[in-house]
């Protein structure tokens, strides 16, 4: 016993230090902001049976998901194109996590709760906070859950006509038996963000008025689905179709027919990703596929708009959560983990990078918050027309926003397990690598941005007049109280600067506001989150930490795209400039 102490690394020893590892905890309890805006919000009697619901799911999460979700990550899915006797099959295989994933989606209610409309306008809210905390733990079956949340939408949105009534049970079925899953088959070769020009697909017109579809999908994710929405070209008996978004009808169909056979679709390959590699992502051949048109003709895009809008709030869901988790895992470690004589906790240094990350990812859940209670009010019918315009702007505002700082807050919480962030087996790698893909699908930041735009413009207006008022609203509010009028005061400034930027814009060239998008944007995103913060700290059971975060957050530039403007970033010589400083060789 002597010489083993004297000798620690002798023989089979590797020394006495094992480092403790982070311990997940229980995500709802936890989390001191998502327990203060529904205490803030939500009637008491709600409050209290769905606080039970979410302490048992957490509880839930840390026994049994959040393996499950690491057994996805481990056992990628695999394409089987032929079987044994050589005929194509192409079965997309599952490993078992995958697929009770799917049953405990169902069981859970992570898409029915939305539907059920339990809790009348919070019961959107209510859904989103659970997958909020299922999230980080789903092995990424929050992408199907997405889709089918954005089908079930599209459906109830058409009416609900009777070819779609069974596909909307199913999708928001809480048996999983009967529990389906959806698609959202967009992108083509030519094009994923500019779909109208990118879309070859065409649609033949059968005699009993269904259609088949010819064409190739180019990106089809969790393509294990039940049912997708597409959309395609009708051709004429001419062989013609109109080109451009007024050529386009939304489709919908069976992925399997019921012996189970592929309904004219063969898999071409599935997608080598960086990251969301649990998830199966596809190259398919649409080879005439059986589909019933579900849009007017030529409405394609606007009638999948509906399932945009839910995608993207559930991207919005996927960076807040992946932030919120980096930085519980991060700050257990910092208790744990001991250098330099002291615990990482008590280096301030250390402590400051946390809180800094802590900032965006509190900013990130209120505008996440925002978007749900607007889109619960929106499908209660209790949505004024302003609460209506607000919802079309935030919903790819705070998509564009958190998706870009998640993987900015991801990658500074990797770093703050400093080598073991890198390491595969502890199992953190995988949010950064996953985190990346949110910038790109459901709309780059750069199209989303466009698309904001479009937003104010179809409004003629009324949408940003709505956010003028809407985030001024919450900074009244916060003026009165003296430890935040000094912040609230900033972004009022700040809101006045954006006016400014406005009513400038009718005066400049074609493409000022164009190459202004991203700017405007972030700005937008900056000042009403900020009056978010504000407003939620200027609440009387606000913490002292809420106060503090309302203030850090205000401190930062909030109206980036007046000072670029100043600096000449939009002008026609910018524009220029800009080609000539990329193409330089
Ligand atoms: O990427 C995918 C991933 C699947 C995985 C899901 C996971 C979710 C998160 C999980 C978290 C862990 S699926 C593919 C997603 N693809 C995109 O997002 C496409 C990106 N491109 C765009 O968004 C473009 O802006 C387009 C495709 C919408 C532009 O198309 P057009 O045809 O050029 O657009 P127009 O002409 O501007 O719009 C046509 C109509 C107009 O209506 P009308 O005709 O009534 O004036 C628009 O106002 O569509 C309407 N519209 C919208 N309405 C267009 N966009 C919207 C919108 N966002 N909301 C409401
Ligand atoms: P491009 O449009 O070629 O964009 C390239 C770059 O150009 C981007 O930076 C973009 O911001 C920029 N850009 C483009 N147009 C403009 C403009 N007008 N102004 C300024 N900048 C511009 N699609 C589906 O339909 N279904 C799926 O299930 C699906 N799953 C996916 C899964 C993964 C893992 C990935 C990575 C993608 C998936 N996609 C899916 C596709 C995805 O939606 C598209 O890749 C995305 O919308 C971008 O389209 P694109 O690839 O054609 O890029």
């Amino acid at each position: 016993v002597e010489e083993d102490l004297r000798m620690p690394f002798s023989h089979a020893k590797i020394g006495n230090f094992f480092q403790e590892r982070p311990k997940l905890g229980n995500q709802f309890l936890e989390d001191a902001l998502l327990q203060g805006y529904l205490k803030k919000h939500l009637p008491p009697v709600v409050l209290k049976e769905v606080s039970q619901d979410l302490d048992r799911f957490s509880l839930r999460l840390v026994e049994e998901i959040d393996a499950l979700g690491r057994e996805c990550e481990m056992n990628p899915p695999k394409l089987q194109q032929y079987n044994a006797w050589g005929e194509r099959v192409d079965d997309i295989v599952t490993c078992a996590a995958w697929k009770k994933m799917k049953e405990l989606s169902a069981e859970e209610g992570l898409v029915a709760a939305a539907y059920e409309r339990k809790y009348s306008s919070w019961s959107r809210l209510i859904q989103v906070v659970k997958i909020y905390l299922y999230s980080p733990s789903a092995g990424l079956f929050t992408c199907p859950i997405a889709m089918t949340d954005g089908a079930a939408k599209v459906i109830e949105s058409l009416g609900s006509p009777t070819p779609l009534q069974a596909a909307f049970r199913h999708l928001t079925a809480r048996d999983p038996s009967d529990f389906w899953t959806s698609g959202q088959w967009m992108t083509e070769r030519k094009g994923g963000s500019d779909v109208a020009a990118g879309t070859e697909t065409v649609a033949r017109l059968q005699k009993d008025g269904t259609y088949t579809l010819h064409g190739y999908k180019w990106f089809t994710s969790a393509t294990d689905a039940d049912m997708t929405l597409t959309l395609g070209r009708v051709i004429d008996d001419q062989g013609k179709t109109v080109q451009g978004t007024r050529g386009l009808s939304l489709f919908y169909l069976k992925v399997r027919d019921a012996d189970g056979n592929l309904n004219g679709i063969q898999v071409q390959r599935l997608k080598d990703k960086l990251g969301t590699r649990q998830v199966p992502t596809a190259e398919l051949l649409l080879d005439g596929v059986k589909a019933t048109r579900i849009s007017p003709e030529g409405r394609g895009v606007a009638s999948i708009s509906n399932m945009l809008t839910i995608t993207r709030l559930h991207n919005t869901i996927g960076a807040a959560a992946g932030m919120r988790r980096v930085i519980n895992l991060g700050r257990d470690y910092a208790a744990k983990r001991f250098v330099f004589g002291k615990h990482l906790k008590d280096h301030p240094l250390h402590i400051q990078t946390m809180a800094r990350m802590e900032v965006e990812a509190r900013g990130a859940f209120l505008i996440l918050m925002e978007v749900a209670r607007l889109l619960g009010l929106e499908e209660t019918d209790m949505a004024s027309e302003q609460d209506q315009h607000l919802l079309r702007l935030l919903t790819p505002l705070a998509k564009l926003y958190t998706g870009k700082q998640a993987v900015a807050v991801i990658s500074e919480g990797l770093e703050s397990f400093g080598g073991q962030g890198y390491m595969e087996d502890t199992g953190l790698p995988g949010l950064l690598r996953d985190v990346q893909v949110l910038t790109i699908w459901e709309g780059t930041t750069n199209i989303l941005s466009l698309d904001v735009l479009r937003s104010i413009i179809k409004s003629q207006g009324q949408v940003l007049a709505t956010f003028f008022s809407a985030a001024e609203a919450k900074l009244q509010v916060a003026l009165d109280v003296s430890e935040l009028s000094k912040s609230a005061e900033r972004a009022l400034q700040a809101l006045q600067q954006l006016k400014h930027f406005t009513n400038q814009v009718g005066k400049e060239g074609e493409s000022f506001m164009e190459l202004a998008a991203r700017d405007f944007s972030y700005s937008l995103a900056k000042i009403y989150i900020g009056s978010l913060l504000l407003e939620h700290a200027a609440w009387s059971g606000a913490s002292e930490a809420d106060i503090y975060c309302a203030v850090r957050w205000s401190e930062q530039d909030l109206c980036p795209v007046s000072k670029a403007e100043v600096d000449g970033n939009y002008s026609a010589e910018a524009q220029a400039l800009d080609k000539l400083l990329v193409y330089e060789r």
